[in-house]
Parts: structure tokens; sequence; C-alpha cells
């Protein structure tokens, strides 16, 4: 196996699904079936926070989901767990400033996919020289998923890092809508990644093609 290619990572970036149990309100595994069903491009299982799931309870739900992503052939990436990636021979790693350091992560990893959450020039910069695949900006607009999450940017920080030349695949988080998914494409991101726009969803496979059509406006208008 070699790295994932800048390509194929832009074509996963555009509807990348993150959830854990505790971000529905239905059972969690309908919700991401439909979704993957209506053409989820990546997944990313996020069990943390309030009412998290912890231990063998955590490990059967991932794996729950992870077999689901196979049934539809969608990548499984683990949030900041980065044990619990190897142990389940996950496709890849999403951490942010305050986890690991993506140095070593990259070297645990060998070539699984690495993500790492950036929110200015430099962090995106140090991402590049230690080995990430992606690079996560946000949150771009307002969001109450995250509590710890940093102030809001809207697409500024996409727009330097585009300005300023760095060609890494970029997905933004935070807050994101059918409604304001163009914009951030539009700005240089490849994708979307979302939480309650699809968990939340009354309709979640209508709200994934929702996003993947707000999604392939923005990048037509690059
Ligand atoms: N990191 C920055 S904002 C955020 C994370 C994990 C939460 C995004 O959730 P939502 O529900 O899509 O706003
Ligand atoms: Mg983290």
């Amino acid at each position: 196996m070699s790295r994932i290619s800048a390509d194929e990572m832009r074509q996963l970036l555009k509807v990348y699904f993150i959830m854990g149990s505790n971000n529905c309100k239905e059972n969690p595994l309908k919700i991401a079936e439909e979704a993957f069903k209506a053409g989820v491009t990546l997944f990313q299982f996020r069990e943390k926070g309030n009412g998290a799931l912890t231990g063998e309870a955590k490990y059967h739900f991932a794996k729950e989901l992870q077999h689901l992503c196979k049934q539809y052939d969608v990548p499984f990436i683990v949030n900041d767990d980065v044990e619990l990636a190897l142990e389940l021979d996950a496709d890849g790693v999403h951490i942010g400033q305050d986890d690991e350091a993506a140095e070593q992560v990259r070297k645990k990893l060998r070539d699984k996919i690495l993500g790492v959450s950036a929110h200015n020039l430099e962090e995106a910069q140090q991402a590049i020289e230690n080995g990430a695949d992606y690079i996560g900006i946000g949150p771009v607009f307002p969001t109450s998923t995250k509590e710890d999450a940093k102030e809001v940017q809207g697409t500024s920080v996409i727009r330097v890092l585009k300005e300023n030349g760095i060609t890494i695949p970029i997905v933004g988080i935070g807050g994101i809508t059918p409604e304001n998914a163009e914009s951030i494409c539009e700005a240089g991101s490849d994708g979307v990644s979302v939480i309650t726009a699809i968990s939340h969803a009354s309709s979640p496979s209508g709200r994934v093609q929702m996003l993947k059509q707000a999604v392939e406006r923005g990048i037509a208008n690059q």
C-alpha cells in the first residue's frame, strides 16, 4: 500500500460525515446507513463528550460502524484514538492540535489516512510537514456540537491557506448546512465535514444529496 494521492483524498472529502452515538436522536446505525446509501464519501467515528460510550461498548459500536462502512465502500476514520484505529485496522485517524503529535501518529499509521485540524497558516504548514493527508479547518460557522470549539472564522482561514499556496486537500467543519456549504467550497475547501446536518436530519439521505449538490456547485466556482 502507498499513501493516498491528493486527488483521491479530495474526492473523499466531498461529503465527510462525522458521528458518535451521542450525536443521534434515533438509532445511529440506521442514520449512518441511510446517509451512506445516499453517497457519503468518508466517515469519521467520533465517540466523545457527554454520554459517549467507553471501553467495550465503544469498541463494539465502532466495529458495527466499520462493518457498515465496508458494506458501502466508505473509508472509516477514527477520531483521536490511534490505538483503536490500529486495533480495528481502520482506514485512518483524525487528530487535533491537542492530541498525540502528528509526526508520531504518522509513524504509527504508516500509509493510512491522517487528517489534522488546523486553525491558521502556521498550524497547516506544520501539519503538512508532519505528514497529514488532509487538513480540517474550522469552526467555519457557529456550532453547538463541540463545546471547546475555537473562535468562528468564517471562510477566511481557508482563503488565507489558498492565497499562500497551500495545496493539501482541505475540508471545512463547524455549523455546515446545505445552505452554507457552497460558500465554503467556493473559498477553496474540497468538501464539507458535518455532524448535526446529517445526524439530526429528518431525512439523512435527502440531506446528503443536498450537501453533495452544494459542494459540487462550490467546487465549480473555485
Ligand atoms: N470541530 C470543529 S467544529 C466541530 C468539530 C468536531 C463540530 C461540528 O459539528 P456540527 O454539528 O457539524 O456543527
Ligand atoms: Mg481530537
